[in-house]
């Protein structure tokens, strides 16, 4: 195993909590993960990477922890996760671990006794400001809406919450609490686990001056003062010190919320001795109007493109790595999102699947994008589950959006759009569970599932599996120099990878009109060609020059 064996693997995301229930309560559950894993190794991923599944009051569907030691009986038990690792391991695929460490559950012991005085020890594990019962310590916002403030009478004080006001900011300053979460970590890796996901990681360090923000645009909400804060880097070097470092072949990918290129570099690059790869936002923010999340529009693919061009080209400059993604359980359906799930539901989906992959980075697919999983289209509020969705509702009626506007906007962009079920096949409830699930399936599932798309020859299944295949035979692909294409055409996204002689040409069409592709100036001494891949069964019949039909997409090899 080389040192950076994740260049070459393809990461897959499970949400545990949509993805398979074994003993139908309406939860997915591990067993039913260890149910798929034939299904999920037939696909060619080399890496599993579970959303939290500790002890949770699941205000946030377990990102608020409150026992970073133990699994949610609700999930299983303790032994069931280490069978699954077993399993996992049997298969040659790993397990990577969600870490949340920006905050705790207010239901944790650690808080719990962080309220009972001032003078507990666990007080200063958490961040407390003075303020008046009406007047918070500073006008911050929380990623959830509301203030980022909750006063707590017990104490006399405010505690920070960026999140929801169950998920307490834990206090990273105080380095008693740092060893804690070390100490934590090295548990798991004892356990066996592969590496780490790590929750809104560039938030831990808070600048201590604690100011107010403009509040002048939607981002102007107190996140300057703690995004990429002042002791990030040697937080996550001290980190990588007293837990990465204790293991070889690790993979450890940082969320990186609203972060820079700068920041992503040093993140990365190996001499840093920080992370492996990171998770950047910008991408999926190219349909926010005027930056406003709740808002409906399309999005702009030029925009789309620089922002790629942008951290491929200064990833690669500065030595580091990119986590590469559509999808995750925070995001709509990126089918829905970018591409034709009516019209063009194969085409678009293998378009969007190629396009991302082979750029310079590690893959991610997120459960249920291998079969072209849409968003559902809920038409009533109550369909609705999810805190973020709930609180932008209540918001956006106090700013006198009708109902219809409201159902709209959470069509198109609540988080909820990710987190239906996972379709496995045509039987009730698509065959995730026999009981009432916690959140409805998409209607779609009975045209839409796991078994329909496998049978058929060109899926959107079978593309992921070659996409995986293409990454194992090619070195460019893997560590090939990324270059752009054509950057202002505003239909086409056209990039190579280079490596020695091996020139991997990259051609998507992302609309459902034909477009004429041209091969550039740059390209044209190569004299042979070989197909590598193309989501239509003809093939070019010119390589320098030819039509591309509705999100087409053509992966060429140039000698
Ligand atoms: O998400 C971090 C985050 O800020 C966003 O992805 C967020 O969901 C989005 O901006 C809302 O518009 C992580 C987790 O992935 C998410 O599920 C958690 O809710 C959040 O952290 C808090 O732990």
């Amino acid at each position: 195993m080389t040192q950076q064996w994740w260049k070459q693997a393809v990461v897959y995301q499970i949400y545990p909590k949509s993805f398979m229930d074994s003993d139908g309560d309406g939860y997915g559950d591990i067993n039913g993960i260890i149910s798929k894993l034939d299904y999920l190794s037939d696909l060619g991923v080399d890496v599993l990477w579970l959303t939290p599944i500790y002890p949770s009051p699941e205000k946030d569907n377990g990102y608020d922890i409150s026992d970073y030691y133990a699994i949610n009986p609700r999930y299983g038990t303790l032994e069931q996760f280490k069978q699954l690792l077993a399993q996992v391991h049997q298969r040659n695929m790993k397990l990577i671990m969600d870490i949340v460490v920006n905050h705790t559950s207010t239901e944790h012991e650690w808080f719990k006794q962080a309220m009972s005085s001032v003078d507990n020890p666990y007080h200063d594990f958490y961040i407390w400001r003075d303020g008046s019962p009406e007047t918070p310590p500073n006008n911050w916002l929380s990623k959830f809406a509301g203030s980022a403030w909750q006063y707590c009478a017990g104490v006399g004080k405010y505690y920070l919450h960026l999140f929801d006001v169950t998920q307490a900011d834990l206090n990273w300053e105080n380095p008693i609490l740092r060893q804690e979460i070390y100490r934590m970590m090295r548990y798991w890796l004892e356990l066996g686990v592969d590496g780490f996901r790590l929750d809104v990681i560039n938030l831990i360090s808070k600048q201590q001056s604690f100011a107010d923000d403009t509040l002048l645009t939607p981002t102007a909400d107190g996140r300057k003062f703690y995004t990429d804060g002042p002791r990030i880097h040697e937080y996550l070097h001290e980190m990588n010190h007293e837990v990465f470092a204790l293991r070889d072949g690790l993979l450890t990918v940082g969320e990186m919320s609203s972060t820079t290129l700068e920041s992503c570099v040093l993140y990365t690059n190996p001499a840093c001795k920080e992370l492996d790869m990171v998770f950047n936002f910008h991408h999926l923010k190219v349909d926010y109007v005027g930056g406003e999340k709740w808002s409906l529009g399309r999005f702009d693919f030029i925009q789309l493109k620089q922002l790629f061009n942008t951290w491929q080209s200064g990833m690669q400059a500065g030595g580091g790595w990119n986590a590469l993604f559509w999808s995750n359980h925070d995001q709509p359906r990126a089918l829905s999102r970018f591409g034709d799930p009516i019209n063009y539901p194969y085409q678009s989906a293998s378009m969007l699947a190629t396009a991302i992959q082979l750029m310079q980075g590690t893959p991610y697919i997120y459960q249920g994008e291998e079969i072209g999983m849409t968003n559902p289209g809920f038409t009533h509020l109550e369909q609705y589950r999810d805190v973020e969705a709930l609180n932008a509702a209540r918001l956006l009626a106090e700013r006198g959006h009708s109902e219809a506007e409201i159902l709209a906007i959470l069509q198109a962009k609540s988080r909820d759009n990710a987190r239906t079920p996972m379709q496995w096949d045509d039987s009730l409830h698509a065959g995730f569970t026999t009981a009432t699930p916690w959140i409805e399936v998409a209607a779609n599932y009975p045209e839409l599932n796991a078994k329909q798309v496998i049978s058929r020859d060109n899926s959107i299944y079978q593309h992921y599996r070659k996409l995986s295949q293409l990454r194992k035979s090619s070195a460019a692909i893997v560590a090939g120099e990324y270059q752009i294409y054509f950057a202002d055409d505003p239909q086409l996204y056209v990039y190579t990878r280079s490596l020695v002689n091996e020139v991997i040409l990259v051609v998507n069409n992302f609309y459902g009109e034909n477009c004429t592709f041209i091969l550039p100036e740059a390209l044209q001494t190569y004299s042979g060609v070989e197909c590598l891949l193309n989501n239509y069964p003809e093939l070019p019949e010119n390589w320098r020059q030819f039509t591309l039909r509705p999100y087409q997409s053509v992966v060429l090899c140039l000698r």
